[in-house]
C-alpha cells in the first residue's frame, strides 16, 4: 500500500518468526526513558510505536523496566563508558541491574541516545538477536548532510521525485507533518543536517521574512539532532542589501554579512551555517572583484565564526579556457591549501568531472593536507537513469572511500581524509545531494530510498560493506525472508556495475544528452562550450577512442602520486578516462578496444535483464504494489538500457568501423 512506500525503511510491521517473536517479547517486558527535553520525548515516541508495532502487544512505559534509555548520568555504574561514547555516539548493553537483567541504550547526549534507540530498533526489525549486546557505536564523520539543491519556487534542479518538501508558501506558520517526518527518517540513519535550498542560490532566502521560515523548521528539526545550513548567494549584499559590491574585502560587504549572521543567528541559535557556489557556472563569487576563493570564504568564515558556524566552499569550478576541465578544480584549489580559516571546509565532488557513473577519485582528494574537506556525492542520479534506474549507489560510494590517495604514503585513503584521521582535523563531512522530493514514497523510485539510507549508514561508519547496509535495508523495506533478500541484495549488488557497463564502460564519461543529461548522446556537439559537448570527453576517431590524460595528452595524471597514476593507467576500468587507445589494441581480456567495448554494452544490458527475471521471482512475496511499481521501472531500464547500447555502438562504429562481434546481441 502507499503506506509501505511512505514509511520507508521505518515499518515496524510485526516480526514474523515466532520464536523470535517471543524470545522480543520475553526480553522487553517494559520500558524506562529518563529524561524530558524534546529529544527525549522523540525517544519515547519511538519506541513506543516501533516495540508495540513490531511485538504487536503494547509495551508499558515504567520503573520495573528490562529495556532502560538515558544518558550516562542516569547510569553511575556506567560512568567509565562514557569516555568512549564523544557527542553522538552510543552504547547498547545487556547487563544486569539491581538484580535484573536489563538492556540498557545510553550515550552523553539526548541525540546519541536517539541514535542508539534507532539502533536498537534496527536490530529487532532486520531479525538479529538481542539478547547479549555490547554494541558501541560513534560516529566516524562530524557532518552527515544532505543538500537540497531545492528552488524557493519549489523546482528541484536535478530533481526527480516530485517537487521540494518544503512549502515556503505556507511556512512558518503552517508546519506540514512530513517535515517532522523528514527529520525522523534522517536521524534514524545519522544525518545531522540539511541544506535547504539549492547552490545556485536565490538571494532571497537570506531575507527577514523567509529566514523566519528556515528557523521554523529548524525548530522542526532541532530535537532530531538535525542542523539546518542554507546556501549563500555570494552577491546578495547586492541583491538583498543594497550594496554596489559584493568583494569580500570591502568593508560595508563584510559588515553586511556579519550583520546577517548575527539576524540568522538569533532566530536560529544552533545554525549550521553556509554552503557557497561560487564563481561556478555563472555563480558570482570573489573572483569578480580580483580576490580569490580563500578570500571569499574566509569572508563568510569571519562572519559566522563567532556563533560556531561554519562555511562549505564548493570546489566544483571549471572554465572553458581551461585545457581539460579534469584540472581545473585541483589548479584552483591546491595552491589555497593552508589559506582558509579553521571554520571552512572545502567541499568536492567524488571526481574531477561530475558524478559520472564511475569516476577516478577527485585528484584534490589526495592534496589539500591543510584543509578539512568535505566529500560530496549525489544521491539524485543526474546522470545515472534518474528516477528510472535501479542503481544501488553504495558500491560508487565505497570505491571512492576505498581509493587510496597515497598523500602520506600507503593507506591514505580517501575514507580517511574524508574523517579527519589522516590529516588530524576536528571538522569532517560528507554531503549528499539529496533524491527526495514530495513523491508518496520520497524518492520516486522504491530503490532510491536505499541510497539515502545508504549514505547516512555510510557516513556513520565507512568500514560497513554495500551489502551489509543493503541487507539491513532490505530486511526493514521488504522484509527477512531469506529468499526475498538474498535475490534483491543480487539485484542491488549488481545494479552499478550494470549501469556503468550499458551507459559508460571501460572509462568513457559525461556522453549523456547534453543539457537533460538522460539518454545516450556521444555525438553531442551542440553546446557552445566545447566542455560540455559529449565529443570533448569521448575523442572518438578513426584511429581510436578516450580521452589522453597522460604526459603525451594535458597530463591531469600528474595531480595524482605515482603510485596512484600507476593503478589509474592499469585498472581497465578507467581506460578511457587517462588513454586514448586505438580500436585494435588487445586487452587483458584478449579482447580488443572495439570488441570489449561491445561487450561490455552488451554485458550491461544481460545484468538489467536478469535483475528483471529475479524481481518477477518475488512476485507475491512483497505488496502488490511495489512490486508492479519496479516492474515497469525495470522495463524502462531494460529498454532504455539497450538503447544506450545500440546508440553508442552504433555511433562509435562510424569511427572504428568493425563489424560487431559475432557472438553478442547486434545493436539495431
Ligand atoms: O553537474 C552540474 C549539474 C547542475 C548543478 C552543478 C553543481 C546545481 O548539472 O545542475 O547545479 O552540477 O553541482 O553545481
Amino acid at each position: 500500500s502507499s503506506q509501505d512506500q511512505y514509511t520507508l525503511w521505518l515499518r515496524y510491521t510485526p516480526v514474523k518468526d515466532p520464536a523470535l517473536l517471543a524470545s522480543y517479547r520475553r526480553s522487553i517486558t517494559a520500558v524506562a526513558v529518563t529524561g524530558s527535553s524534546p529529544t527525549m520525548e522523540v525517544v519515547r515516541k519511538e519506541l513506543g510505536n516501533g516495540l508495540n508495532g513490531l511485538l504487536e502487544t503494547p509495551i508499558p512505559f515504567n520503573g520495573n523496566a528490562s529495556l532502560m534509555v538515558g544518558t550516562i548520568p542516569s547510569f553511575p555504574a556506567l560512568r567509565d563508558r562514557s569516555k568512549e561514547l564523544g557527542t553522538e555516539g552510543f552504547l547498547i548493553l545487556s547487563t544486569v541491574m539491581n538484580g535484573r537483567k536489563v538492556t540498557v541504550i545510553t550515550a552523553n547526549t539526548d541525540k546519541g541516545v536517539l541514535y542508539g534507540v534507532f539502533h536498537f530498533l534496527r536490530l529487532i526489525q532486520t531479525a538479529q538477536s538481542i539478547g547479549d549486546l555490547n554494541i558501541v557505536s560513534v560516529p566516524r564523520v562530524k557532518l552527515r548532510l544532505l543538500d537540497h539543491w531545492d528552488n524557493l519556487n519549489r523546482y528541484v534542479e536535478r530533481g526527480y521525485a516530485g517537487i521540494s518538501l518544503w512549502n515556503w508558501h505556507t511556512l512558518p506558520d503552517y508546519l506540514d507533518s512530513r517535515y517532522t517526518d523528514y527529520a525522523r527518517y534522517n536521524a534514524s540513519v545519522g544525518i545531522n543536517g540539511a541544506v535547504l535550498n539549492n547552490v545556485n542560490a536565490n538571494a532571497v532566502i537570506l531575507t527577514p521574512a523567509y529566514l523566519q521560515k528556515v528557523a521554523a523548521l529548524a525548530n522542526v528539526f532541532r530535537p532530531y539532532g538535525i542542523k539546518v545550513y542554507l546556501s549563500a548567494r555570494f552577491s546578495a549584499p547586492m541583491e538583498i542589501g543594497g550594496l554596489h559590491t559584493a568583494d569580500p574585502l570591502n568593508d560595508s560587504v563584510r559588515q553586511w554579512w556579519q550583520g546577517k549572521a548575527k539576524e540568522i543567528y538569533a532566530l536560529i541559535p544552533d545554525f549550521g551555517g553556509f554552503l557557497v557556489k561560487a564563481n561556478s557556472e555563472g555563480q558570482p563569487g570573489p573572483q569578480s572583484y580580483g580576490r580569490t576563493h580563500a578570500d571569499g570564504a574566509n569572508m563568510l568564515a569571519d562572519a559566522v565564526a563567532p556563533y560556531g558556524g561554519i562555511v562549505m566552499w564548493r570546489a566544483f569550478v571549471y572554465d572553458p579556457k581551461a585545457s581539460d576541465r579534469f584540472k581545473q578544480a585541483y589548479d584552483e584549489f591546491q595552491p589555497l591549501d593552508g589559506k582558509f580559516r579553521e571554520n571552512v571546509m572545502v567541499q568536492v565532488k567524488n571526481g574531477p568531472i561530475d558524478f559520472q557513473p564511475r569516476e577516478p577519485f577527485s585528484p584534490l582528494l589526495g592534496a589539500m593536507p591543510h584543509t578539512p574537506l568535505m566529500l560530496e556525492f549525489q544521491l539524485t542520479q543526474e546522470y545515472l537513469g534518474q528516477g528510472t534506474h535501479l542503481v544501488y549507489l553504495a558500491p560508487l560510494f565505497k570505491e571512492v572511500l576505498n581509493a587510496d590517495t597515497y598523500a602520506q604514503g600507503k593507506n591514505s585513503t580517501v575514507a580517511r581524509t574524508i574523517d579527519g584521521s589522516l590529516n588530524n582535523h576536528a571538522l569532517s563531512g560528507i554531503a549528499a545531494v539529496a533524491n527526495i522530493g514530495n513523491e508518496r514514497n520520497w524518492t520516486g523510485h522504491t530503490f532510491g530510498q536505499a541510497n539515502w539510507y545508504a549514505i547516512g549508514r555510510l557516513s556513520w561508519d565507512n568500514s560497513l560493506s554495500s551489502e551489509q547496509i543493503a541487507e539491513e535495508w532490505i530486511r526493514q523495506t521488504f522484509g527477512n525472508s531469506p529468499l526475498l533478500v538474498s535475490s534483491i541484495k543480487r539485484m542491488m549488488l549488481a545494479s552499478h556495475e550494470a549501469v556503468v557497463n550499458y551507459m559508460t564502460p571501460l572509462g568513457l564519461h559525461h556522453i549523456m544528452g547534453n543539457g537533460h543529461h538522460y539518454g545516450p548522446a556521444p555525438w553531442g556537439n551542440d553546446l557552445p562550450r566545447a566542455d560540455w559537448n559529449p565529443v570533448y570527453y569521448h575523442r572518438a576517431d578513426t584511429n581510436g577512442i578516450g580521452f589522453d590524460r597522460t604526459v603525451t595528452g594535458t597530463n591531469a595524471l600528474l595531480q595524482y602520486r605515482p603510485e596512484v597514476r600507476k593503478q589509474f593507467l592499469e585498472d581497465e576500468k578507467y581506460l578511457l578516462w587517462f588513454r586514448h587507445v586505438s580500436w585494435g589494441q588487445r586487452l587483458r581480456s584478449g579482447r580488443t578496444v572495439w570488441e570489449e567495448l561491445c561487450y561490455k554494452y552488451n554485458e550491461g544490458v544481460d545484468t538489467v535483464r536478469a535483475m528483471q527475471s529475479t524481481w518477477e521471482q518475488l512476485k507475491g512475496l512483497i505488496d502488490e504494489e511495489r512490486f508492479q511499481q519496479v516492474r515497469m521501472l525495470l522495463a524502462i531500464q531494460a529498454k532504455e538500457a539497450t538503447w544506450w547500447r545500440n546508440a553508442c555502438l552504433l555511433y562509435f562504429q562510424t569511427y572504428s568501423r568493425l563489424p560487431f562481434p559475432a557472438n553478442y546481441e547486434k545493436p539495431d
